[in-house]
C-alpha cells in the first residue's frame, strides 16, 4: 500500500503514521523528520532547509524531490510506503505520481486529516513547551497555517479528482483518530 497523509500543521500526520507503521508494517517516509535530521547533522541540505523551516516556509521543491527520490530508491520502499508531510505542493504531487507510475505502484489512498485551526495551534504550543521546536512559536505557526492553505490544500482537489481521497476528523484522542484511519485503510485493503 502507498498512502499519503495530508493535513495542516499539527494535525497529527507524524503521530498517526508512526502508529500505522506497526499496524501495516510498511515504512514511513516523513520529509519533516528527514529535513530535521539533516538540520541537526548540519549537512549542506540541512543548513539550506533551516532557512525555510525556521520561518514556517516550505523547503523548495527540487531539494525535497531529490531527497525523497533518493529514499524511494532504497529496497525497503519497494513494497509500500506511508508519506507523511509529503507531497505538500502540486509539483511534488505530480512528481510523486510520475515516479510511482514508472515503478508501476500507484498511490492507493490519500488521507486528509481535518481539524479546527485553533485546536491545532494549541497542540503545537504544547509541543513547543516540551520539545522546543524552532518553528513552534505563534508567528511561525500562523505562517505555516497560511502556507498550508495556499500551497498544500489544493492537493485535496487533486486527489479528490483521482478518486483516492478520504477525509477523517483529526480531533479527539490519538487512539480515536487512529481508529478512524484504520477503518479507512482496512476498507481499502478489503476492496483490494
Ligand atoms: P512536518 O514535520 O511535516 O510538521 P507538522 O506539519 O508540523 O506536523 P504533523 O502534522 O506531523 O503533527 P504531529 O504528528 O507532529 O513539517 C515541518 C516543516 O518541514 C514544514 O513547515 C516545512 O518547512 C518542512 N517540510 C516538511 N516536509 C516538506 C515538504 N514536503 N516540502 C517542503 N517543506 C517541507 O503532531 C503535532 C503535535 O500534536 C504533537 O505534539 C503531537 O503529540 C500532538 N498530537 C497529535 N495528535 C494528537 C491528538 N489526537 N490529540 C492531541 N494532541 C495530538
Amino acid at each position: 500500500m502507498l498512502i499519503v497523509f495530508i493535513g495542516p500543521p499539527g494535525a497529527g500526520k507524524g503521530t498517526q503514521s508512526k502508529r500505522m507503521l506497526s499496524y501495516l508494517q510498511i515504512p514511513h517516509l516523513s520529509t519533516g523528520d528527514l529535513l530535521r535530521e539533516a538540520k541537526s547533522q548540519d549537512t549542506p541540505l540541512g543548513r539550506l532547509a533551516a532557512q525555510y523551516m525556521d520561518r514556517g516556509r516550505l523547503v523548495p521543491d527540487p531539494l525535497v524531490l531529490d531527497m525523497v527520490g533518493e529514499c524511494l530508491s532504497r529496497p525497503q520502499y519497494a513494497q509500500g510506503c506511508m508519506f507523511d508531510g509529503f507531497p505538500r505542493t502540486l509539483q511534488q504531487a505530480k512528481s510523486l505520481d510520475e515516479s510511482l507510475a514508472q515503478r508501476g505502484t500507484p498511490l492507493s489512498l490519500a488521507v486528509e486529516m481535518r481539524a479546527d485551526e485553533n485546536e491545532l495551534i494549541g497542540r503545537m504550543l504544547k509541543r513547543a513547551a516540551a520539545e522546543k521546536r524552532v518553528d513552534d512559536n505563534p508567528e511561525t505557526i500562523a505562517q505555516r497555517m497560511a502556507v498550508y492553505n495556499k500551497q498544500t490544500a489544493p492537493l485535496l482537489d487533486y486527489y479528490q479528482k483521482r478518486g483516492i481521497l478520504t477525509t477523517i476528523d483529526a480531533l479527539g484522542t490519538p487512539d480515536e483518530v487512529f481508529a478512524r484511519i484504520k477503518a479507512v485503510v482496512d476498507a481499502k485493503r478489503k476492496a483490494g
